[in-house]
């Protein structure tokens, strides 16, 4: 299986270098992508320096505008996965091989925080809404999810072949709503415990009151992901699957 490591970065000047040191003894950065969402730091140059490959917006569109612009690079460099990791070090990748070792049974998977075996520290109030989204996501994905927030986290062949045609951009609502996109397309989900590490440097794009705030709207998107038609790219990629398959 052909493995791209995707990092969205916004900033990370501080803490990119040793998140692809830390990458890089599990992973060839020849395989990983740094999308650079219009940092004003000199996020993309350290990056590259690295050796990684590096797309740059010119402008600031948002971690799930990144992704999609991941999963296009993808598709167009033949790569049959892609793992989503953090630019600030807060990801451990000695866990990439579990994610891949669980996408035998599974479309996507989610690096957890707080399943069992996780120990991760965050406020009460993040924690409190990350479990009341994780509740509502695991509606969509027929399973448990504990950290249906979480940006650690695996898409195989069938979803990156979604993900490369759409992916969703709101903020904060993208790592959910990907979740439901990808459900009504009949992939699975799962999730394996993953720790993390506190971020390196840098900071944090979301505050606990933003994040509280951006609840209410993250169920909007939900609700809207359910009754949204599917976009055309996609809903042709389900009925070639649906002839391979006759
Ligand atoms: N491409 C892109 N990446 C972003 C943006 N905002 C945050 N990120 C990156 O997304 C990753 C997760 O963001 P972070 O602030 O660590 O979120 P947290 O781990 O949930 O607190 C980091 O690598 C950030 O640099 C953005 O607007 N665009
Ligand atoms: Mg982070």
């Amino acid at each position: 299986m052909r493995l791209l490591v995707a990092i969205p970065a916004l900033n990370e000047a501080a803490a990119i270098s040793g998140a692809l040191a830390a990458l890089a003894q599990v992973q060839s950065l020849d395989d990983v992508v740094v999308i650079d969402d219009g940092s004003r730091d000199a996020t993309a140059q350290i990056a590259r320096d690295a050796g990684a490959h590096v797309v740059s917006h010119a402008i600031n569109l948002g971690v799930g505008a990144a992704m999609g612009t991941a999963f296009k690079y993808a598709a167009r460099n033949g790569y049959d996965a892609v793992v989503q990791f953090d630019g600030d070090g807060q990801h451990r990748p000695e866990h990439i091989a579990e994610l891949v070792a669980a996408a035998a049974h599974s479309d996507i998977v989610i690096g957890s925080r707080f399943a069992e075996g996780g120990t991760f520290k965050s406020s009460a109030a993040r924690r409190g809404v990350q479990r009341f989204i994780a509740r509502v996501a695991s509606l969509y994905a027929r399973t448990r999810l504990t950290d249906a927030t979480s940006g650690f986290r695996l898409a195989g062949p069938r979803a990156v072949a979604v993900f490369a045609e759409h992916y969703p951009v709101e903020w904060l609502g993208d790592t959910v709503e990907s979740i439901v996109l990808a459900t009504r397309q009949g992939l699975t989900v799962r999730e394996i415990p993953v720790e993390m590490n506190e971020r390196a440097g840098g900071a944090p794009s979301q505050s606990v009151l933003r994040a509280t705030l951006y609840t209410g709207r993250i169920l909007l998107i939900l609700g809207l992901a359910t009754i949204r038609s599917v976009p055309p790219q996609i809903r042709e990629l389900r009925l070639r699957d649906r002839k391979a398959a006759a």
